[in-house]
Formats: C-alpha cells, sequence, structure tokens
C-alpha cells in the first residue's frame, strides 16, 4: 500500500487531497495517513497541507527499486534484491543463481564489506556514496565467447554516465572506467559454465559516485575519483543506475543477436587502451607492445616488441598503459 501511496503521489507532481488517495485505493484516510509517515521514515520528504493534501517533494538518496526506473517489460532488473549491507553483491549474486534465481536479477547494496576486484584484490566500497550491484544472467552463449558481456558493461556504463551526468569517461582494458586518468569504476565478470555451456554470468559493477576524496583509503587516493569530486556536486545514484540497467539490457539483446561488432566499435570508440603502448604481464613473463585493437570475442589483439602479435583474453594478464595510470 506504502509504495502504491508513493506511485500517486509521484505521477500527481502536485498536492493530491488524503480523501483522493483514499478513495482511488479503497482504504481509510487515517491508513493513508499512517503510510505517508511511514514513507516519510523512509526519508520520502511528502509536503502536507490540512487544505490541499500531500505532495511528493523529494526521494531519499537510496538505490531501493521504487527509485530504480526501468522500461515497462524489461527483464534487465525486474528482479531486484537490495540490500542496506552485504559482503559483496557478487558473492550473492553468484549464490542466488546458483540456487535458479531469474534471469536478469539485480544484486544491489548500499555498501558492502568484502567488495572484491579481480584476481583477489579488494574493492571499497564501504560507504553508501558509490554504486554497487551485480546483474545475473543466463546467455546462450559459448563460454569463450563471454567477455564481450564485460566490455558491453562497460560501454552501457560509460554511455549512461554521460546521458544522466553528461560527464564523459573512457575505458581502460578491459574493464576499468576512467575519468581524468584516474579510476571511476570497475567490473568483475564471474561465470558458472560447463564445456560448451553457460549457466550464468554475474556481472558486477562498481561505481565512485558521491564520495568525496577523504572517503578511500589513503593507499587509493591517488588513482580512484568518484563523478561529484569531478563536477563537484553530488549525482544522482537511482537515475545512473537505472540508465545503466536499461542500456545493459539493449546491448545485452545484440550480442545475443552476434552483434559483437558493433559492441567493439562503441568500445573502442571510448578506450583509452587502443594505440597506446602496453605492458602485458602474463604468470612470469612480461611482453612490451602496442594495443592495436579488440577481437571479436572481446581479445586485446597487440602487437608486442619481440615481433609477435597476441591476443590477450582478461584475467590471464594485467594491461599497464606505460605513461601514468591509464
Ligand atoms: P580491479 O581488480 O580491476 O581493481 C581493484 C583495484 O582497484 C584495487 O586493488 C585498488 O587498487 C583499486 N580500488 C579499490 N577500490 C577502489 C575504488 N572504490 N575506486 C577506485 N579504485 C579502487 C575492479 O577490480 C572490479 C571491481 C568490481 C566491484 C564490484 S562492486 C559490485 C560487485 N560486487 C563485488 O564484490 N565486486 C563487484
Amino acid at each position: 500500500m506504502k509504495n502504491k501511496i508513493l506511485k500517486i503521489l509521484k505521477e500527481e507532481d502536485k498536492y493530491i487531497s488524503g480523501e483522493d488517495i483514499s478513495k482511488a485505493l479503497n482504504v481509510s484516510r487515517t491508513a493513508v495517513w499512517k503510510h505517508i509517515n511511514e514513507l516519510r521514515n523512509d526519508g520520502y520528504v511528502i509536503q502536507s497541507s490540512s487544505k490541499k493534501g500531500y505532495r511528493f517533494l523529494k526521494a531519499p538518496d537510496i538505490l531501493d527499486k521504487r527509485e530504480i526506473n526501468i522500461p515497462k517489460g524489461q527483464f534487465i532488473g525486474s528482479n531486484i534484491r537490495y540490500f542496506e549491507e552485504i559482503d559483496s553483491t557478487n558473492s550473492y549474486a553468484k549464490k542466488i543463481a546458483n540456487e535458479g534465481c531469474a534471469h536478469g536479477t539485480v544484486v544491489i547494496s548500499e555498501v558492502q564489506t568484502m567488495g572484491r576486484g579481480r584476481v583477489g584484490r579488494q574493492w571499497q566500497s564501504d560507504t553508501a556514496e558509490g554504486i554497487w550491484f551485480s546483474i545475473v544472467v543466463r546467455p546462450d552463449l559459448e563460454p569463450e565467447n563471454i567477455q564481450v558481456i564485460t566490455l558491453a558493461a562497460s560501454v552501457a556504463v560509460v554511455e549512461a554516465i554521460k546521458e544522466t551526468c553528461g560527464i564523459i569517461c573512457g575505458i581502460k582494458w578491459p574493464n576499468d572506467i576512467i575519468l581524468n586518468g584516474r579510476k571511476l569504476g570497475g567490473i568483475l565478470t564471474e561465470l558458472s559454465a560447463e564445456p560448451g555451456h553457460v549457466n550464468y554470468v554475474v556481472v558486477g559493477i562498481g561505481l565512485n559516485a558521491n564520495q568525496d576524496l577523504e572517503h578511500f583509503d589513503y593507499e587509493i587516493r591517488q588513482k580512484a575519483i568518484s563523478l561529484k569530486m569531478y563536477a563537484g556536486k553530488s549525482i544522482s545514484r537511482a537515475n545512473l543506475l537505472g540508465s545503466i540497467l536499461t542500456r545493459f539490457e539493449k546491448i545485452y539483446k545484440s550480442i545475443l543477436l552476434g552483434e559483437n561488432r558493433d559492441i567493439i566499435d562503441k568500445w573502442t570508440a571510448y578506450s583509452v587502451t587502443i594505440g597506446k603502448e602496453v605492458k602485458v604481464a602474463y604468470k612470469d613473463m612480461e611482453y612490451f607492445g602496442k594495443a592495436l585493437s579488440v577481437a571479436s570475442d572481446g581479445r586485446l589483439i597487440v602487437e608486442c616488441k619481440d615481433g609477435v602479435t597476441r591476443e590477450i583474453s582478461a584475467g590471464e594478464i594485467q594491461v599497464r598503459g606505460l605513461l601514468g595510470y591509464i
């Protein structure tokens, strides 16, 4: 009931009387009053006037599904599991994916106590100023073609940031979102597969939204950035998340149609890696060379100084630009 009242207040966008709400929902005026107070306790700002009724003013800065707008019928985000705190949205997403959760389920947490990066690294996400979430998909693709999903997610993130904040970011192969030469976000894709068959893919996305520099641990202050630090003002996390989910669904559908080239072209347009001198570190080996392009399966093609052109897949290597962090 509380959410139905919220919907009416938001749609009305001006004062609406308690009586009109009670009639529309067939509940007593006391019940309406009680639910409005509950919404206020949730952080919603609702004006009231004894003559005119109630008026919606402002939503709290939370990533609750009531605040995330996605188009009707969209499957990514049609099922949302929301937490105020969790160890890692990726760990939880893998657990529910193993238990058979719906394709397109999204796990969101305001805070993570054990946010994970790649290869056992930590992802600092101990504040509700960021956007930390994981998407579960069950694509009908060969396991070796999954890497393009990470590229697709980075394109969705960069385009959504452009749309909702007017800020242009870059992508460092394969999964870093870069702003002003610093790390704004990252993507951790985890896969459960058997030969020839993918059970599920969890795409975990972490984005620094409204942190100030002091929020970051000392060790990463030189390389981390948030959208607020760049723009000088807070951004709406819910708007940005809604836009990412919407764009990701579109791009995901095009992958299933085999339109990888389109995604790779978009990814290349935002890339800060292609054309750069890079160092490829794999196990004990190090290669120096130039990043030439990305193959249709998402591998990075590097022309190495030893004369060999190598195709590098994520997870095996680290690529460091030789000129600073990117
Ligand atoms: P990564 O391995 O590329 O990056 C991890 C490295 O980035 C760390 O070693 C540290 O140097 C730096 N770092 C850590 N936290 C931050 C931060 N908040 N901002 C900038 N730099 C940082 C990137 O891994 C993939 C990260 C995915 C995170 C999401 S959040 C939702 C989901 N759940 C989960 O546990 N992980 C994913």
